[in-house]
């Protein structure tokens, strides 16, 4: 272990006197730090306990709940609740808003989180991860309205994940870039060693879910097929492949290496917004590759500028080394 590996806490303390953190956002930061390190050692030990495989229950997105859903979102909302400022929790996996507060107060926290995401990998033991926005009760909002946690991912005071796979990583931001860590067995500490994350600007590598050619619009599809045509193509550069199905596994490895990750709305259905989230998948993630140094757009718009109309929107998202988000952007403009 290097000198400079400090502790969360002791990176979050540090954090809190140079970028002026609320102390409540710390508390807040480690009771989710907590949340992950639980749900870590819970999927880890999930095929000995039973809690592998499916309930019989559907989310609000219409998908089947695993077990490891159900408990992720519970340690979540446990441990969420901690913190005395927090207003509301907006989670995949339940339907409505959770109010924490009869009366909430301008500059309680809203708590945005994706519990487990990708967990359709969890019985196939591939990575799955969870991921957190954080933001605040605006001064002019009623609070007993649920619209009123419909904020704009530029207004995020915080976000980030976790990665459960084989190690447990937790990479967040609070405004003034990017830090990863790595959980440590047998201390159980979250250390900082991935300090200062960035993206880099342009990229070799793409992950799209490319059985779904046939739903794309022009755009992408003409974005892929020059990535796919190699040196004697347009981009004059050979391109490689991932797709892991985890967005979480996907982002973190832009954020290690580089690359842009896809997932387009379906063409032939412009009103739905594909299949991410908004809120607390593409929101949280945007803000994580912007303070990384790269972009995140629906292929038209910044995704962190959208004003969400419902807490359980969904969106197209293209993120990762700005010069393919940009270009993308420009294909999109193209038509
Ligand atoms: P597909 C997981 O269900 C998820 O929401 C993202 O984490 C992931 O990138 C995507 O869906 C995978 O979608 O269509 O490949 O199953």
């Amino acid at each position: 272990m290097t000198a400079q590996q400090l502790t969360f806490r002791e990176f979050l303390l540090s954090e809190r006197s140079r970028h002026q953190l609320d102390k409540d956002l710390v508390f807040l930061l480690e009771d989710i730090a907590t949340s992950c390190r639980i749900i870590s050692h819970q999927i880890r030990g999930g095929a000995f306990a039973g809690k592998l495989g499916a309930t019989d229950a559907t989310n609000v997105q219409g998908e089947t709940q695993k077990k490891l859903d159900v408990i992720a979102n519970e340690i979540f909302v446990r441990h969420c609740s901690n913190c005395g400022r927090v207003a509301a929790l907006v989670s995949e996996e339940v339907d409505d808003v959770y109010w924490l507060k009869d009366n909430p107060q301008a500059g309680d926290y809203l708590v945005y989180f994706d519990p487990l995401d990708g967990s359709s990998n969890l019985d196939v033991n591939l990575s799955v991860g969870s991921i957190f926005s954080i933001s605040q009760l605006p001064a002019s909002i009623d609070a007993t309205d649920d619209r009123s946690v419909l904020l704009a991912g530029s207004e995020q005071i915080s976000a980030g994940y976790s990665v459960y796979g084989p190690s447990t990583s937790l990479v967040v931001t609070t405004g003034s870039g990017v830090n990863g860590f790595t959980h440590q067995q047998g201390t159980g500490e979250f250390r900082l060693t991935f300090p200062d994350m960035t993206i880099p600007e342009s990229t070799q590598e793409f992950a799209i879910n490319a059985s779904r050619y046939r739903l794309w619009a022009a755009p992408v599809r003409r974005y892929f097929d020059e990535c796919i045509a190699g040196t004697e193509g347009p981009r004059g550069k050979a391109f490689n492949m991932r797709w892991t199905a985890s967005m979480v596994a996907e982002v973190h490895r832009i954020l290690t290496r580089g690359g842009v990750f896809l997932y387009p709305r379906d063409a032939g259905n412009a009103d739905a917004g594909g299949k991410l989230r908004l809120m607390y998948e593409a929101n949280p993630m945007a803000l994580v590759v912007e303070q990384a140094g790269g972009a995140a757009s629906t292929g038209t718009d910044r995704i962190l500028d959208l004003q969400p109309t419902s807490h359980h929107q969904r969106v197209p998202v293209i993120l990762g080394s700005r010069e393919e988000v940009e270009l993308l952007e420009r294909y999109h403009k193209d038509g």
